[in-house]
């Protein structure tokens, strides 16, 4: 009998564990998503908040590991001066309400140049007044805090949140009150070995609250997710997920007018429906030539999420990249989140983000952007949306992440599916990178295997790509890293002729080989000038402009033997913010890889590029992708 019991036993865990295994598979989408978060009806808490530093993490907790005391939880209600008033023997060591001011969203570098090199707590607070809406239900949402974030209301922990480059959201319908509300964030942008990205990068991080808090209202049930694409057989495919206690059994709707166009139907017992109608023809489809978006509602009984959104196919074909059922050379450049000026603090407002692709688009002639090295701000995946640039997003999963650590892998998953569900309804991206120039190993591949695989899950209307190492032998760089086989699209860095010994005259004949038989991208290369700095000499020096002209030169060069090459975009538009250069005559913590300088200088290197992609784009219009 018993081991009749113990049969059926493993018989049954042998029937339940493939569907655990595979529940556990599943992407890690948040909840809530709020997608379309940006587009809703929201009261935006952008704006002056008060701020304090907190480098031994006083606000979280005693000097024994206890939970912080009494007068120094920055989140506390109380008006510190108030209760001191009333009793003398009160004891606080902050406050928050006569702490200074500054204006958010910015990282804290701005704040004070005492703050350059801090990557440890802030406490941030404010306050606001609201109506809540009868019935509903509420949301801080936010779109970045560097690099852990542990937010209150009204004296109430909401939640933390870790990763410095996706957005998030905490439900505050319990919490949120009629009239005066205070909200107070700490912002912690230490990183470890088991972070993504870890300590080393080759950027600055931008610790603080740099993109907006917003306080969203919806109705009780509302769309949480809506999804609307161009699937590669012709056929517009939406996607919506409802949250609430009426989610279930909900009739829905995708409404494109200008299309005249709505599409209907009922949610099944998750609160998701998914359903495909053929595109009409009177269809335009959005590319770089024409990026038409569609005003779009997705409408779920009281809730209507509007979106504007472009309808583009993208696949690969053989060794091409076909957008539309063209196939096309991406003819791009790299960007870090930093707007143009001396003092950059990750301001990215639409103003800063149009003069950052525009630069791009209309001087360089590129039809690309590489958003390197983590998701961008939405304001900047929207401003590509509507000029009509491709986009390259990745997560930070760079050099030396700790690949055999499991929560390190959740962690690098969640960011993974936080920026798809933001982002994919973006027309603009095309390709989802998974890492960044990370050493070959076995746990590392299954890493971005894992990672591959919840891209695929989570999107199939676009490619998968990583920034991968070649191995160099006498003059030949071959591509052999095993995650190729995963990929639509090799990516490779290269920079031959800066890094390295290769003489620039020889750089040319540098060939290139995979078995692969697929697209391949140089997906960075670039060398340092400082702008203003020349070398008129026959053998230029390095950070010289003329030296970094050469560079291009002979890269492009370089490029054109290539015959599987099917795009570059090179390191980088503008020289950005990096702790790790300080060479003092040329760098003083700014990489000087940019085409521009910081404040828009254009070096001479611009214009190789500019006049490699202005023939390059004249080709493609005479018909030939290359
Ligand atoms: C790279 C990295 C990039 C660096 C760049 C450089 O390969 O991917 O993050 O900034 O090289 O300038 O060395």
């Amino acid at each position: 009998m018993g081991r009749w019991l113990a049969w059926l036993g493993s018989m049954f865990a042998a029937l339940l564990l493939p569907a655990a295994a595979t529940a556990q598979d599943a992407p890690l989408l948040p909840h809530p998503i709020l997608s379309g978060a940006d587009m809703r009806d929201s009261l935006d808490l952008s704006g002056p908040w008060t701020w304090s530093v907190d480098p031994y993490r006083d606000g979280l907790g005693g000097f024994h590991g206890e939970p912080a005391g009494e007068g120094h939880r920055r989140w506390d209600e109380r008006d510190p001066e108030e209760v001191a008033r009333q009793n003398p023997f009160a004891l606080f060591e902050y406050d928050m309400r006569r702490s200074p001011t500054v204006t958010l969203p910015s990282s804290w570098i701005a704040h004070d140049p005492a703050m350059r090199y801090y990557d440890k707590l802030v406490w941030y607070q404010r306050a606001f007044t609201v109506q809540r809406r009868p019935g509903g239900r509420a949301f801080l949402r936010f779109g970045a805090v560097d690099y852990v974030a542990y937010v209150y209301l009204n004296g109430r922990f909401v939640g933390r949140h870790e990763g410095g480059s996706t957005p998030f959201a905490f439900e505050v319908t319990d919490v949120l009150r009629d009239g005066e509300n205070r909200i107070t964030v700490g912002a912690d942008a230490e990183r470890s070995a088991q972070t993504v990205p870890p300590t080393v990068t080759d950027w600055e991080t931008y610790g603080g609250i740099t993109r907006a808090v917003l306080l969203i209202q919806t109705p009780r049930t509302y769309v949480d997710d809506a999804w609307l694409r161009l699937t590669r057989d012709g056929r517009i495919a939406a996607t919506l997920r409802l949250d609430g206690p009426e989610a279930a059994g909900r009739p829905v709707r995708v409404e494109i007018p200008a299309l005249r166009l709505t599409m209907t139907g009922i949610t099944g017992a998750d609160g998701s429906w998914t359903a495909t109608i053929p595109a009409p023809r009177g269809l335009r489809r959005w590319s770089p030539e024409s990026p038409t978006l569609y005003e779009v509602r997705f409408v779920a009984g009281e809730d209507a999420l509007p979106d504007r959104v472009g309808l583009r196919t993208i696949e690969v074909r053989g060794e091409d990249i076909i957008l539309n059922g063209r196939s096309i050379f991406l003819r791009g450049i790299c960007l870090h989140e930093e707007e143009l000026g001396t003092n950059p603090s990750r301001i990215i407002t639409p103003a800063n983000a149009r003069a950052l692709l525009s630069e791009a688009r209309d001087e360089l002639h590129a039809n690309f952007v590489r958003l390197a090295h983590y998701p961008h701000s939405e304001v900047m995946t929207r401003m590509a949306d509507e000029l009509g640039l491709l986009v390259w997003s990745e997560i930070p999963v760079y050099w030396r992440v700790d690949f055999a650590r499991p929560e390190t892998l959740v962690l690098a998953r969640r960011m993974l599916a936080e920026n798809i569900a933001r982002d994919r309804n973006r027309a603009s991206i095309i390709l989802w990178s998974v890492g960044n120039e990370t050493p070959q190993g076995e746990a590392r591949l299954a890493f971005l295997r894992a990672l591959v695989r919840d891209v695929r899950a989570l999107d199939d209307s676009r490619l998968v790509t990583a920034a991968l190492l070649a191995r160099r032998e006498g003059n030949v760089q071959t591509i052999d890293d095993p995650l190729a086989a995963d990929l639509d699209v090799m990516a490779v860095n290269t920079y031959n002729g800066w890094y390295g010994g290769d003489r620039l005259a020889d750089v040319p004949t540098i060939a290139w080989r995979s078995d692969r038989h697929k697209p391949l991208i140089f997906s960075e290369f670039g060398a340092e000038a400082l702008a203003g700095f020349h070398d008129p000499s026959a053998s230029p020096r390095k950070f010289s402009e003329e030296y970094q002209a050469e560079f291009y030169r002979a890269t492009l060069a370089m490029a054109d033997r290539i015959p599987f090459l099917r795009g570059t975009a090179p390191w980088i538009l503008k020289d950005f913010r990096s702790p790790r250069r300080q060479n003092p005559l040329f760098q003083q913590g700014w990489n000087r890889k940019g085409l521009i300088d910081e404040t828009g200088r254009r070096k001479l290197a611009f214009s190789v590029l500019a006049d490699y992609y202005r023939r390059r784009a004249a080709a493609a219009q005479g018909g030939s992708a290359r």
